[in-house]
């Protein structure tokens, strides 16, 4: 029966999009749910939230996200997402160098804390070294210029173990999961002629089977544009480069609490991992992009290891330099664990949860994460949930299906407003890379 809870249902890609879909669905009533994934395990190494960890932050320039985000953080309180939410606070400056754009949007981001009726009460300034050094005493570096605010609501999330959690939690609740190349690679949505257009059937995998469904989840980030080639170049595969420092136990322990230190010119770090000692760094910048000459459309390059094990020298740069501020005792240790973390991003910045035009509703596509969805990942499942209403319709427009007028290949991530930095070509920086060896 069309629409019953007993529909047979495949989600393809699980990462964050697709387990919080089969996690709500399961928790709707829906009783036959399949997920997809090319990774041999959850967490998928294709996933962009197989990270040690992601900012939780609400403060958004838009208050419609700031006020999702809170309605996330409520959902990452409860006891199936509060291991792996850890409220450390978040120590959100600029450097005495950084440019007007970064100071410009941390003064957004501020008001956008200080405002607040939930958040105000948990913001305090931060205008000198002495102001930075009471929120993290650990910080003895100069923090040459470093003002903005810290916002004690806010904290990170440890992003791989939340999938593997969730993941387990579905295998006990019955979704069924085809992991690995060959049965978890969805080559195709096989589709039937409907009076509306067509309706999908199901999908076929690499493996050569054809698995039935009424309703097909695309929820593979980056990839999205390869199994529903309308996508087009609405979504832009984009990566940002990610480096771990390999501390000590007493290294770790000293750090214990601290907040996420954040320059908008320079980037991030965590307070490190107790498990695997490893402190994790982001750099700010407009990212790197892969796009295809002929069809201008960016996807993660393949094979997926490519993307492993080296830091373009530009973000180690920015990295070092915010170390030397901070914590110079770690400004020159090696890193280890580089990679690229390929997003899936849009215009806008602003999530694709909608049906995909002429599948009589039958294939649903989640994308467009924008570097910004983990955070969401408690509640992106309700989006869903929301779309199978009696509406059967996006009712939020920044969610719609995008239309394809978007200029190839043009990196808008220059023009994103919490971005510092132009987009690159990633074939540029792998070229620096085989410089580098000689
Ligand atoms: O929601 C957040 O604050 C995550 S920001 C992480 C980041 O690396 C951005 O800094 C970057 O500009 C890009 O959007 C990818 O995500």
């Amino acid at each position: 029966m069309a629409g019953s809870r007993q529909w047979p249902i495949v989600i393809v890609g699980a990462g964050a999009f697709g387990l919080s879909t089969a996690l709500h669905l399961i928790q709707d009533g829906y009783t036959n749910i399949t997920v997809f994934d090319r990774g041999d395990e959850v967490p998928s190494p294709y996933s962009a939230a197989n990270d040690l960890n992601k900012i939780m932050r609400p403060e958004y320039e838009d208050p419609f996200y700031t006020n999702l985000a809170i309605e996330a953080m409520a959902a990452w309180k409860t006891p199936l997402f509060a291991p792996y939410f850890h409220r450390t606070g978040f120590l959100h400056c600029v450097s005495g160098k950084a440019e007007q754009r970064a100071k410009d949007t941390l003064q957004r981001f501020r008001k956008a804390a200080e405002s607040h009726p939930i958040l105000s009460k948990f913001v305090v300034p931060l205008s000198s070294r002495s102001d930075i050094q009471e929120q993290a005493w650990q910080l003895d570096g100069d923090l040459p210029g470093w003002h903005g605010y810290f916002n004690r609501f806010d904290g990170y999330t440890h992003s791989a173990d939340a999938l593997r959690g969730i993941y387990r939690v579905l295998q006990g609740c019955g979704v069924r999961f085809f992991l690995g190349e060959s049965v978890g690679t969805v080559n195709s949505i096989v589709y039937e002629q409907s009076p509306n257009g067509k309706r999908t059937k199901g999908v076929t995998t690499k493996d050569g089977k054809i698995h039935a469904a009424e309703l097909v989840i695309i929820a593979t980030g980056a990839k999205a544009a390869s199994l529903v080639p309308e996508v087009g170049t609405t979504v832009e595969a984009k990566s940002w480069s990610v480096a771990h420092i390999q501390l000590t136990d007493e290294e770790t322990s000293a750090l214990r609490g601290i907040p996420i230190i954040y320059a908008r010119d320079l980037g991030f770090y965590f307070e490190p991992d107790p498990k695997t000692n490893l402190l994790k760094l982001c750099p700010m910048g407009g990212g790197y992009i892969n796009t295809n000459k002929e069809t201008g459309i960016s996807l993660p390059p393949e094979p997926m290891n490519a993307s492993v094990g080296f830091l373009p020298k530009e973000d180690e740069a920015k990295l070092r330099e915010l170390l030397r501020h901070t914590l110079p005792a770690l400004a020159d240790r090696p890193f280890v664990k580089k990679s690229l973390c390929w997003f899936a991003d849009t215009v806008g910045s602003h999530f694709i949860i909608d049906y995909v035009p002429n599948s009589s509703k039958s294939v649903i596509i989640l994308s467009g994460d924008s570097g910004h969805g983990f955070k969401m990942f408690p509640i992106v499942g309700s989006w869903v949930l929301a779309l199978l209403g009696p509406q059967k319709a996006q009712s939020n427009e920044q969610w719609k299906w995008k239309s394809s007028k978007v200029k190839a290949g043009s990196g808008w991530g220059d023009v994103v407003s919490w971005r510092v930095g132009t987009t690159t070509e990633y074939k540029d920086i792998r070229r620096f890379k085989a410089e580098s060896k000689l």
